[in-house]
C-alpha cells in the first residue's frame, strides 16, 4: 500500500488492506453514532447489520475509531462489540483527534473525524447517518459542526440522510455552498431531514444512480478541487416519520436543551436521545433505517468508483 502521513498511528485492517491494494470498493463507517448516537444494544447490532449491507452490495466495511490511541481502520466485532459499551471513550472531531493519540486514548469518530482518517488511509467512500451542520441560534452560539468545513478540506464521498433536523437545515445548506461543498439530492429534487424524506428546501444537484455520483467524483478530482462531496439520500418511504410529525419532538428537545443549559459537543447527543425517548423508540427505528440504506448506496458508489480506478 502506499505509504501516507502519520501512517504509525494507523492499525488498517487486514481485509481492508488486501481490498485497498488490489482496488476493490471500501466504504469507511464512524463510530460516534455507536458510542454518542444510539443506546445499547442497538448501537451494536446497527453497527454490525450496517457492515453485513456494505457487503451485500460488493464492498468492504471499515468502521473507524481509536482505541488507546491507535487509529483503527476497520474494526473486529470484538472491538465493535466492546465499543457498543465502553466509557470514557471521547467524541472526536478534527480538533480532538491529535490528542486521543498523543494521550492514548479511547475516542469514537464524527464525520470530520472519520473523513481525515478514511482520506489518509485511501478510502473515498463514506456512509454516516446525518451530518453535523449549523445549529439553531448561531447568531448566539457560533456552533457550527467541524464536520462542514471537513467536507471543504477532504476529498471523501459523504452519504447521508441530509442533516439532521435539529439544525438550521437553510444555513447548513448555505454554509455548504459558500465552502464549494458539492450537494447532490439522491433521486430526489429536496434536501432530506434525515428522519424526514423532504424538506422544505431545493437540493442544488440531483442524481439518479451511483455511476452518475462516481462521474462527479471522478471530475472534481480532475479538475483539481479540494473536498468532499455530500450525497443526501432519503430514508425510504415505509420508515420515515414526516416533517410535520418531527416538528413538535425537535422543539420540545431544543427547549430541553436550553432548560439544561447543554452546549458544545453535548449538544447534539442530548437532542437525538430526547427525540428517542419522546418518540417513543420510533425515532431510533428511522434512525437505523436510514443508516443501511446509506450503506448500501456508498456502497454502491464505491463498487462504481473502484471499476474505474482499478
Ligand atoms: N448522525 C447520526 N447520529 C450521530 C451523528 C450523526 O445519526 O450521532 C454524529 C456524527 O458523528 C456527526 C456528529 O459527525 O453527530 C455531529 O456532532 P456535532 O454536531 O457536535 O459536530
Ligand atoms: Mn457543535
Amino acid at each position: 500500500m502506499t505509504s501516507y502521513m502519520g501512517q504509525h498511528h494507523f492499525d488498517v485492517a487486514p481485509e481492508v488492506k488486501a481490498a485497498l491494494e488490489h482496488g476493490g470498493a471500501v466504504v469507511a463507517l464512524e463510530s460516534t453514532i455507536i458510542t454518542h448516537g444510539m443506546p445499547h444494544p442497538q448501537n451494536v447490532t446497527t453497527a454490525l447489520d450496517v457492515e453485513s449491507v456494505v457487503r451485500s452490495n460488493g464492498a468492504v466495511p471499515a468502521t473507524i475509531a481509536v482505541i488507546a490511541g491507535r487509529i483503527k481502520v476497520g474494526l473486529s466485532r470484538d472491538e465493535l462489540e466492546w465499543l457498543g459499551t465502553a466509557e470514557d471513550v471521547l467524541k472526536l472531531s478534527r480538533s480532538d483527534l491529535p490528542y486521543a493519540v498523543s494521550a492514548n486514548r479511547h475516542g469514537s469518530t464524527t464525520v470530520a473525524a472519520t473523513m481525515i482518517c478514511a482520506h489518509r488511509a485511501g478510502l473515498k467512500v463514506f456512509a454516516t447517518g446525518g451530518i453535523g451542520g449549523v445549529h439553531r441560534g448561531v447568531e448566539k452560539t457560533m456552533d457550527i459542526s467541524a464536520d462542514l468545513d471537513e467536507l471543504a478540506h477532504t476529498p471523501v464521498t459523504v452519504i447521508c440522510a441530509g442533516a439532521k433536523a435539529i439544525l438550521d437545515l437553510p444555513r447548513t445548506l448555505e454554509y455548504l455552498e459558500t465552502r464549494g461543498v458539492p450537494v447532490v439530492g439522491y433521486q430526489t429534487n429536496r434536501f432530506p431531514a434525515f428522519w424526514s424524506r423532504e424538506s422544505e428546501l431545493p437540493v442544488p444537484i440531483r442524481i439518479e444512480t451511483p455511476e452518475a455520483v462516481a462521474d462527479l467524483v471522478t471530475a472534481k478530482q480532475e479538475l483539481g478541487l479540494n473536498g468532499g462531496i455530500l450525497v443526501a439520500n432519503p430514508v425510504p418511504e415505509e420508515d420515515e416519520i414526516p416533517m410535520h410529525e418531527m416538528t413538535g419532538f425537535i422543539e420540545g428537545a431544543l427547549e430541553e436543551a436550553r432548560n439544561h443549559h447543554v452546549t458544545g459537543k453535548a449538544v447534539t447527543p442530548f437532542l437525538l436521545s430526547h427525540i428517542l425517548e419522546k418518540t417513543g423508540g420510533r425515532s431510533l427505528e428511522t434512525n437505523i433505517a436510514l443508516i443501511k440504506n446509506n450503506a448500501a448506496l456508498a456502497a454502491r458508489i464505491a463498487t462504481a468508483l473502484a471499476r474505474r480506478i482499478g
